[in-house]
Parts: C-alpha cells; structure tokens; sequence
C-alpha cells in the first residue's frame, strides 16, 4: 500500500516535470522604432510609441517604465480601452510575437517630463522575467 502511494506520487512528478520542461522556454526582448512625443497640449507628458518584439520561446510582460535621464519622471502603462485611456498594470508579450505601442493605442505615458529634451533618451523598460531592458529613443513629434 505504501509502496503504491510512492510510486503515483513519482508519476505524478514526473508529468509536473515534463510539463514545465516543455513551457519553460525564455523570452527573447528587442525594441525597435522607439519614439518619445511630448504632448502638444499638456505640459510635462510624453507618451512613448514602440514595436516591442519576442523572439524568445517563453513569454514576458511588459510591467514598467521609466526615463533614465530622468528618474524623478514617472512613467504609466497606458491602454485606449473604449476611446478612453486607461492605466493598465501590464502588457503580455507572447513568443514569437511583436506587440505595437501605437497612438490609438497600447501605449507608454510619462508625466514630469522636462520643456526641453536632447534628440534622443533612453527609455527603461521593465519585464518580469527580461528585467531592464534599456532601449534608446528618438524625442519627436507626432
Ligand atoms: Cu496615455
């Protein structure tokens, strides 16, 4: 009796292994076309537009940001969710995948910017399991 109870408890840590062994692929992080906007009507905010791409085999989610020059600049994950900007708290990056940060859209919103900015910052992205990802951005306009 005893000995059956340890021999299902061994299968059924065997098919827990096989299972995360199979889903445990890592997430692959590239940015590209990354610009920063400063916002023509309010003072202070940018929001910041990016294809963030997954060539990885395991998923990631995107869950902060912040401007390195700047770090006193607090930096939102934004969402147009019916019309209407909404704060969200993360933003999934499948594998495989390239998520658009695009006006209309998933964006990043900074609050506290500087008037006058150089041509171009570093822009920090934070992903659970990437970490910090640094990513250098064009300051544009729309
Ligand atoms: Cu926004």
């Amino acid at each position: 009796m005893q000995r059956r109870v340890l021999w299902s408890k061994g299968i059924l840590l065997l098919i827990v292994f096989i299972l995360f062994a199979c889903t445990k692929g890592k997430p692959e992080i590239i940015v590209k076309g990354a610009t920063l906007i400063p916002s023509p009507k309010m003072k202070g905010v940018a929001s910041a537009f990016m294809f963030i791409v997954n060539e990885g085999d395991g998923s990631d989610k995107l869950i902060g940001c912040a401007i390195k020059e700047y770090p006193s600049v607090r930096g939102e994950l934004h969402d147009m969710i019916k019309g209407k900007m909404t704060r969200v708290l993360e933003i999934s990056v499948p594998p495989k995948e390239t998520v658009a940060l695009k006006a209309g859209g998933l964006h990043l919103m900074f609050f506290g910017v500087p008037d006058s900015l150089p041509k171009e910052v570093t822009v920090l992205l934070r992903f659970e399991k990437s970490g910090t990802v640094e990513v250098k951005t064009q300051v544009g306009t729309l």
